[in-house]
């Protein structure tokens, strides 16, 4: 049985569950929101993650059901926290495909409305490596920013992005990869690309999340260089939705 055939099975038998891992604010450890990060646990009980059924679902025409999915089950599970807490943000992973038809969009937009959500309390995530389609990608971003959801540069680092290429993107956010957060004091010339990457960040007025922090002397590091946010396994791993909302109420 193929991939693409289990996927469409895991669908119908609603085997797909998001996790979510807290973004903390690095001046203050208080939790700012969280980035949902898919899963996908079969009947046999195996968890499969996103980097092996992602790309299958991309080139079998499954992605926009699972990103469909994806907005469904943030509502389920954060709609009424979202409501409570207006300050609260959660992040989304686009995939290439949701660049290029807007279905994806129009659902998140209808869900953002539905719940009467606020300004930026969701957030879209794309990877460098998706802009390929430069017009389609700030045609979408527009369609985002018209409907108030801010919009994140995923993976930063590992792409080819030049910095005139990320200007002439409406990005309000720029995520660095964990690649060069796990540099930080260990390799000297890793650790400047970090500071070049806060620098441009800073200089185009983006937000900056350091993604995969590890140890409090990255986030010493980060925090000295201005980065203001952080998610890693410092902080918290990713939570099912009930350990997120309890963590989060814990953490007041
Ligand atoms: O937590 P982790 O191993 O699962 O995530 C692996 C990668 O899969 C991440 O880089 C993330 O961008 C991607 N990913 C996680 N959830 C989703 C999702 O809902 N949709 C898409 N397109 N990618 C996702
Ligand atoms: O969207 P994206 O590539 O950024 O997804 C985040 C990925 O990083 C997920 O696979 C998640 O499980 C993983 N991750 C989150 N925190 C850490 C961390 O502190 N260290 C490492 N090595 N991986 C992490
Ligand atoms: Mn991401
Ligand atoms: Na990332």
């Amino acid at each position: 049985v193929s991939m693409a055939s289990q996927i469409r099975q895991g669908l119908r038998r609603n085997e797909f569950y998001l996790e979510y891992q807290p973004v903390i604010e690095l001046a203050t450890g208080r939790w700012t929101g969280a980035e949902a990060l898919l899963r996908w646990r079969r009947r046999n009980g195996e968890v499969i993650y996103p980097d092996v059924f992602i790309p299958v679902a991309e080139n079998s025409g499954l992605i926009s059901r699972l990103s469909e999915q994806v907005i469904a089950i943030i509502e389920k599970d954060m709609a009424q926290f979202l409501g409570d807490h207006p300050l609260m943000m959660i992040a989304m992973n686009f995939s290439a495909s949701d660049i290029q038809v807007d279905t994806t969009a129009r659902r998140l937009f209808d869900m953002i409305e539905r719940n009467k959500l606020g300004s930026g309390q969701l957030m879209v995530e794309l990877t460098e490596r998706m802009l390929v389609d430069p017009d389609k990608a700030r045609q979408l971003m527009g369609q985002l920013n018209d409907h108030n959801i801010p919009v994140a540069v995923d993976d930063f680092g590992t792409g080819y992005s030049s910095l005139s290429y990320l200007e002439s993107m409406p990005f309000d956010c720029l995520k660095i990869d964990r690649l060069f957060v796990e540099a930080i004091d260990r390799q000297a010339a890793t650790s400047r690309v970090v500071l070049h990457i806060i620098e441009m960040a800073a200089a185009l007025g983006l937000n900056v999340v350091a993604e995969g922090v590890e140890t409090e002397g990255q986030a010493q590091f980060l925090r000295e260089h201005g980065v203001r946010y952080a998610q890693g396994w410092l902080y918290s791993k990713s939570l099912r939705a009930e350990d997120f909302i309890a963590g989060y109420s814990q953490q007041l």
